[in-house]
Formats: structure tokens, C-alpha cells, sequence
């Protein structure tokens, strides 16, 4: 993966120094995009230190059960929560927070649940039935400033949206889901650092592409977790759906090397990156392009062993401590 090596370079070359939440500053650039090729099954995998593969995929799946609680988290065989759920003062404190290992609503609830509400007039009958008949479901009568309204509500699964969309309406450009609600900042351990995805599928060359939006990234252990998460959502997305992944954009906002993770890039730029492993999908999952038969609640029902990569050379790992 050059293109990881480059920004690894920009950012020790061009960055600034920062100062942030964690009390461990960074150096910094604000902007950056990569760009990977996933033809012939090609998976973004970092090559100079061994990829936690298996982390990841334990993270993806327990996104997409829209799980908040870092116990899941690890039982799908993914520890990189623990800390966020368990160690950082302000969330400790935080009266949101329900017990031993909550996060709050994270990722994946906003991914499959986002809590939607209308507060719709009570005299506007068709507004109110054109709402339930999307999936709102009515919570109370209300009474604002004197006028009689109703209070709706819906937990909208925008991945489902998405998929439902690719099949039904491939031209269309508003097959995104997102993950920043400012109505949760409050009450989450962690608000969301990869948090816009937009899937674009292409009818004629059933490719389908996907570029995803990360507002803060750090390079030394975020940045190939997310790029390999976001890349095997694609693979994923594209076997339920009958296309062929393509093009992953990765744009990033404050790109960022944490100080005490410089000696783990710097030993990485000294290694030679080796060619992309083949991403796998366990033959259990069904190709849409094979069966015709549409699937979706195959994004529950997956589990960390549907996953593999095949032919990852890698260099010997490297380990790094996560800033709290
Ligand atoms: N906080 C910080 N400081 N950096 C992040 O990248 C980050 N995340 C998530 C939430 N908070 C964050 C957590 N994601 C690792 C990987 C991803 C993380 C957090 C930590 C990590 O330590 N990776 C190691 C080992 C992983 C393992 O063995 O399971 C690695 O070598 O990759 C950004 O999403």
C-alpha cells in the first residue's frame, strides 16, 4: 500500500504540531485522500506491520448488529473499545453512559437506528398518515404554544436504505448513510471519526464504488483499521447486491500522527511494501449476482468467520499505544 506510505511522508514533512483531547499532541494535516483500486478482489491492507484482519472484521460485524456495548465488541473478537468504554475520565462521568463497557449509541446505531422523530400538527391528517405509512409510529399528543401536535417516531436503518436504493434506483446519488447525529454528541463515548459513506453503483459496468469520510484520523493505528473496515463494507455491500467493488475513495480531515507513534511510522517507512491480498467472502454469504435472490438481512446475519484474506504478506507487527 504506497499510497499509506505517502501520507505517511506529507504528514511528517508538512504537518504541524497539536494539541488535542488526549494530552498526547500530533502532528497534523488538515486534508488528505487515497485512493484504492479494488478490481480482481484487491484489498487495501497495510503490508509494512501486520493488520489486526480479524479485529477489524469483529468491529464491522459488530457495527452492523448496531451494537454499543464493548463486551460485543470483544466477543465478536474486536478489543479496540475497551478503552474508549472503560477509560476515559469524561465518559466515566458521564450520566449517558450505562454501566461497565456502554458506549452510548455509536456507529452502528446511527448506522442501523437513527432516531428520527416529527413533530407534525395535529390537524395536518395526511402528513401524519404519510409519515406512519413510512415507518413512524406515533409517541404522544403534544401540546406547543397552544396548537394540538403529535410526536413521531422512527429508527431509521439507513445502511438497509442503502442497499434497498443500490437495488431498486442505481442512478441515484443519495446512497449515503452517516454516522455524525448531533442529537447523540452528548451521550456517546466516542463521536463517530469515519462518519459519511456514500455507495455509487454504476448499471452499466455493475461496478459499485464507495467513498467514505473520516473527520479525524490517526495514522499509526486508526487509518488502516478504517481503510480495511470501509473496504470490506464495500465487498460486502457489492455480494448482496450483485456488483463488483471498485474504486474506495478515503478522504480524511485532520490527519494526524500521534507523538508517541512517530517511531512506529518512521520504522515503516523503512519497509518495502508488499503487493494486495485477495479479499474472501465464505461462499454461506449469498452472491446476489449468482442466486438473483436479494438478501439483506444478510448484514445481521454475517459473522467474523465469513471473512479471510488470502496471500497477505505482511512485515512483523507493531505494537502502539491508543491514545484515551
Ligand atoms: N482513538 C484513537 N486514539 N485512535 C483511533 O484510531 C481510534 N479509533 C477508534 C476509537 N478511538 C480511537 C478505535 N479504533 C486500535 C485500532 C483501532 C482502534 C483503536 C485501537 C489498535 O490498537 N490497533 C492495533 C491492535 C489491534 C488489535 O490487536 O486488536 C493495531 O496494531 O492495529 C479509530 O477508529
Amino acid at each position: 500500500m504506497q499510497q499509506y506510505q505517502d501520507l505517511i511522508k506529507t504528514v511528517l514533512e508538512t504537518g504541524s504540531w497539536q494539541d488535542n483531547r488526549t494530552g498526547i499532541r500530533t502532528l497534523s494535516v488538515p486534508g488528505a485522500m487515497m485512493r484504492f483500486d479494488l478490481a480482481n478482489g484487491n484489498f487495501p491492507a497495510v503490508t509494512t506491520k501486520k493488520l489486526a484482519f480479524k479485529s477489524v472484521i469483529g468491529e464491522l460485524c459488530a457495527f452492523l448488529r448496531a451494537s454499543r456495548n464493548a463486551a460485543e465488541f470483544r466477543a465478536l473478537g474486536c478489543k479496540v473499545w475497551d478503552q474508549n468504554a472503560n477509560e476515559n475520565a469524561q465518559w466515566l462521568a458521564n450520566p449517558y453512559r450505562e454501566g461497565e463497557d456502554d458506549l452510548g449509541p455509536v456507529y452502528g446505531v446511527q448506522w442501523r437506528q437513527w432516531p428520527a422523530y416529527k413533530l407534525l400538527d395535529a390537524d395536518q391528517p395526511a402528513q401524519i398518515a404519510d409519515a406512519q405509512a413510512n415507518g413512524f409510529t406515533l409517541v404522544a399528543p403534544i401540546v406547543e404554544d397552544g396548537v394540538q401536535k403529535v410526536l413521531l417516531y422512527k429508527a431509521v436503518d439507513q445502511l438497509r436504505e442503502c442497499l434497498d436504493t443500490i437495488m431498486h434506483n442505481p442512478g441515484s446519488r443519495r446512497i449515503l448513510f452517516h454516522g455524525w447525529n448531533p442529537a447523540v454528541l452528548d451521550a456517546v463515548a466516542l463521536p463517530a471519526c469515519h462518519l459519511l459513506y456514500q455507495f455509487i453503483p454504476n448499471a452499466s459496468t455493475r461496478e459499485i464504488s464507495l467513498c467514505l469520510y473520516v473527520r479525524s484520523n490517526d495514522i499509526g493505528l486508526g487509518t488502516p483499521f478504517n481503510i480495511a473496515e470501509g473496504a470490506a463494507l464495500l465487498h460486502l455491500v457489492a455480494r448482496l447486491t450483485g456488483y463488483t467493488p471498485r474504486w474506495f475513495t478515503y478522504f480524511i480531515g485532520d490527519a494526524h500522527i500521534y507523538e508517541n507513534h512517530l517511531d512506529m511510522v518512521e520504522e515503516q517507512l523503512k519497509r518495502t511494501p508488499f503487493p494486495a491480498p485477495k479479499f474472501v467472502i465464505s461462499d454461506r454469504v449469498p452472491d446476489y449476482a449468482k442466486t438473483g435472490k436479494y438478501e439483506p438481512e444478510w448484514l445481521e446475519k454475517i459473522e467474523p468467520s465469513d471473512f479471510s484474506l488470502e496471500g497477505y504478506e505482511h512485515h512483523a507487527p507493531i505494537k502502539a499505544a491508543m491514545a484515551v
